[in-house]
């Protein structure tokens, strides 16, 4: 029997927050439903439908949406802010002709919701660091920033113009246990559980007061599906919400991990993604996402370390 139209897509659903989202989406709706795709399958591509896809295949970016014609789509393929810098043409060419295409392509074929994530990386050195606010000065320097600042506007022109329901998170720093993060600059926070579990010992390619926001993925996971729920009326920033949680430096982070593995030690060597941190506001503002849809945060510092450790100690 063929398998019935799928009404969810994640378009890039092998990385840290696809193979997340995945889990989450499948707890919420009939799992013949969601439809996943990637470059390539990961470790659990199996745990839904699944089908190679590359986002700049147009043509068949276009036959996927046409044989499911999906109410809601979820964006993810993306080149982050360390691998951009040294690809930055290709960083450009996924993160923004990957957008246009699928916001071409929802209207075209009646998508009711898309989500598409930003990042504090929009933010520049002359933008307000402490806190980034909501709508200010921003003056991305990073080929990543760039593109999910200009990505930000593109999604509101397209909600202003055409009338599609598209919605953005600007995410901080991510923190997850199930796959690591690929090419980012707050990637140190994920690589230190490891290390720390594995060696005792890390060495950071941040100083150690590089203070930058962050965030563990369960609560990036639910706020993205609390804002993808909320009603229409509820979105008032259809360029893209801050998001806050929390947020540390190298330093603190190293001394929570020294409380739970006394042993532990860190070193640091700061290498170019240290000016690309210099660049990032060190806590954002969100109230405007707390006010609009109810955003609120569960997971501080403490209960991310107790959270990460359990959860490799359990997988390693
Ligand atoms: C990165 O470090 O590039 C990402 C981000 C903050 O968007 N994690």
């Amino acid at each position: 029997m063929a398998s019935p139209a799928a009404h969810t897509f994640i378009l890039g659903s092998e990385g840290q927050l696809g193979s997340e989202l995945r889990l989450a989406l499948r707890e919420r709706m009939d799992p013949s439903l969601l439809l996943c795709t990637d470059l390539k399958a990961g470790a659990d591509a199996g745990l839904a439908r699944f089908e190679t896809l590359d986002i700049l295949d147009f043509k068949a970016v276009e036959d996927l949406m046409e044989r499911h014609k999906p109410r809601h789509v979820y964006l993810l393929a993306a080149m982050l802010s360390a691998k951009g810098e040294a690809n930055p043409g290709a960083a450009w060419k996924l993160n923004m002709d990957g957008l246009i295409s699928v916001l071409d392509l929802s209207l075209r074929f009646g998508v009711e919701r898309v989500f598409w994530p930003s990042s504090i990386a929009v933010f520049g050195p002359e933008s307000p660091r402490d806190p980034a606010v909501q709508a200010g000065y921003m003056d991305p320097k990073t080929v990543y920033g760039i593109s999910k600042l200009s990505g930000e506007l593109w999604c509101r022109y397209y909600h202003n113009v055409h009338g599609l329901d598209v919605r953005s998170l600007r995410y901080p720093g991510i923190i997850s246990w199930r796959t690591l993060p690929g090419g980012g600059t707050t990637d140190y926070a994920v690589d230190i559980f490891h290390q720390a579990l594995a060696r005792q010992h890390y060495t950071c390619f941040l100083e150690e007061g590089s203070r930058l926001p962050m965030m563990y993925i369960d609560d990036a996971i639910r706020g993205t599906l609390e804002l993808m729920d909320a009603p229409a009326a509820q979105i008032r920033c259809r360029t893209s919400y801050n998001l806050g949680a929390m947020d540390f430096s190298p330093g603190e982070l190293a001394a929570e991990i020294r409380q739970r593995i006394p042993s532990f030690t860190i070193q640091y060597e700061p290498d170019f993604r240290q000016a690309i941190a210099n660049q990032w506001p060190m806590r954002v503002d969100d109230r405007q996402a707390r006010q609009d849809w109810g955003w609120s945060p569960r997971f501080d510092l403490a209960a991310t370390c107790d959270t990460m450790l359990e959860a490799l100690r359990r997988v390693q």
